[in-house]
């Protein structure tokens, strides 16, 4: 059975700053013969504060079907999931938001589908960009990629200098994502981020709790 995200909970922007320190992204790539479920509990246990569930190679029915498995693992959590770019499966599976990018469906399209207690995060590469997000009623902003990255090759670079205006210029937290790890994170420490988002740190680790742990370490010291 499916329990509808309203009875669940809401996630206040205070439990969003929070959710933002260690933002973990999914990636089919590195699962190997684990469960998506099972390498997600890993990270949730080394402590990822949320997930998000991205998969370019599903259709909605099957990322719909893949949040489903992982809503019970990130609500024991109390954390929350989102779905990167696909508004139509939150809708189905009754997951807490979406993430979108600029070329996604709009911010304020997906507000106004998924109503005002979901979590709609942005991907924002300027400040024009940020400004527009939170006007059109983002929760949370993605910036980056702040690194360069294998993961996300065609990915647009955002300076740390950027980044820190993006981070004057809106009231919403702000996460950095690409090419972070644990060494990196103190490079990002002046910047005004709230926290990291990471795929590859994560998931393609042996051990994945212990790089949760390494990660979450080095946010909570360094940020
Ligand atoms: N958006 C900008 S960079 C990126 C995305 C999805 C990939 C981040 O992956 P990694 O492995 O943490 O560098
Ligand atoms: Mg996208």
């Amino acid at each position: 059975m499916q329990l509808p995200r309203h009875i669940y909970r809401t996630w206040t922007q205070a439990d969003l700053r929070q959710a933002c320190k260690l933002y973990a992204v999914t990636d089919p790539r590195w699962l190997g013969d684990q469960s998506l479920a099972a390498a997600v509990a890993e990270a949730l246990v080394g402590g990822a504060t949320m997930v998000q569930l991205r998969d370019k190679g599903c259709d909605t029915v099957e990322l719909a079907q893949l949040a489903r498995g992982l809503a019970p693992v990130c609500r024991v959590a109390n954390v929350p999931l989102v779905i990167d770019d696909d508004i139509e499966a939150v809708k189905m599976s009754g997951v807490d938001g979406v993430h979108v990018g600029q070329s996604d469906a709009s911010c304020a399209r997906a507000r106004e589908v998924l109503g005002p207690d979901a979590i709609v995060g942005v991907s924002v590469q300027t400040v024009s960009q940020a400004k527009a997000a939170e006007g059109a009623g983002a929760s949370y902003l993605g910036v980056g990629a702040v690194f360069s990255t294998p993961t996300k090759q065609d990915a647009d670079a955002v300076s740390l200098v950027t980044l820190t205006e993006i981070c004057r210029a809106v009231a919403i937290p702000v996460v950095a994502i690409g090419g972070i790890d644990a060494r990196r994170i103190a490079e990002l420490a002046n910047t005004g981020i709230d926290g990291v988002a990471v795929i590859s740190a994560l998931f393609a680790s042996q051990d994945i709790e212990a790089a949760a742990e390494e990660l979450r370490r080095a946010v909570d010291e360094d940020l």
